[in-house]
This record gives structure tokens, C-alpha cells and sequence, in this order.
């Protein structure tokens, strides 16, 4: 289910990433947070908030849907946290904030 898939989609990117020349730095140990981002009304939306976070140290990589309001960002924890991922998205006019547990 959900935490399964996205066992299965890290491992996809870790092998992406082992892939391009790791100069023997550190091994990345992505995580993934999904937040619900309100306010997105078009694949511009979108691409705004992607590329604004394409620019933050830590960033790798996003999922996101304008009609289920879901982001999954793919980070890497010991230099960006889900908050400052957060707050860069509220600072492009949007709301982002932790999905609301389903029971
Ligand atoms: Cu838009």
C-alpha cells in the first residue's frame, strides 16, 4: 500500500542516483514526506512550486497532483526538513501543510 510503494520508489531512486557518478561523497538517504498543498489550480501552479524547489539545497525530487492537492517530495533529510519545504511553498501564495490523517 502506500508505505510499500514508496519503499519500492526509493529504492528506484537510489539506484537512479548510484547511477550518476558519485564522486564518493556521502551516501544519500532520501526520505519522502507527503503534504496536502491547497490553492493550485493549474499545471503552472505546479511547475512553479517544482521549480521554486528544484532551488533548495536538499530537494530531489517531487510528485505532484493538482486534483488530489498531494505533493510527495523526495528530500534529503540532513540538509532540507518537511518545515522549510513547507514554508517555501506558502511563500508562493499556496497552502501546504501535513496530509490529514486518514483512519
Ligand atoms: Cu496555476
Amino acid at each position: 500500500m502506500k508505505i510499500f510503494s514508496s519503499v519500492i520508489f526509493l529504492c528506484t531512486l537510489l539506484l537512479g542516483l548510484s547511477g550518476c557518478g558519485n564522486a564518493g561523497g556521502d551516501p544519500v538517504d532520501p526520505e519522502t514526506v507527503e503534504l496536502s498543498v491547497t490553492g493550485m489550480t493549474c499545471e503552472n501552479c505546479v511547475n512553479g512550486i517544482q521549480h521554486t524547489l528544484s532551488r533548495l539545497d536538499g530537494y530531489i525530487q517531487s510528485d505532484i497532483d493538482l486534483e488530489t492537492e498531494r505533493a510527495r517530495i523526495t528530500y534529503d533529510p540532513g540538509k532540507v526538513t518537511p518545515a522549510q519545504l513547507m514554508t517555501r511553498i506558502s511563500q508562493l501564495g499556496f497552502e501546504a501543510g501535513p496530509v490529514p490523517e486518514t483512519p
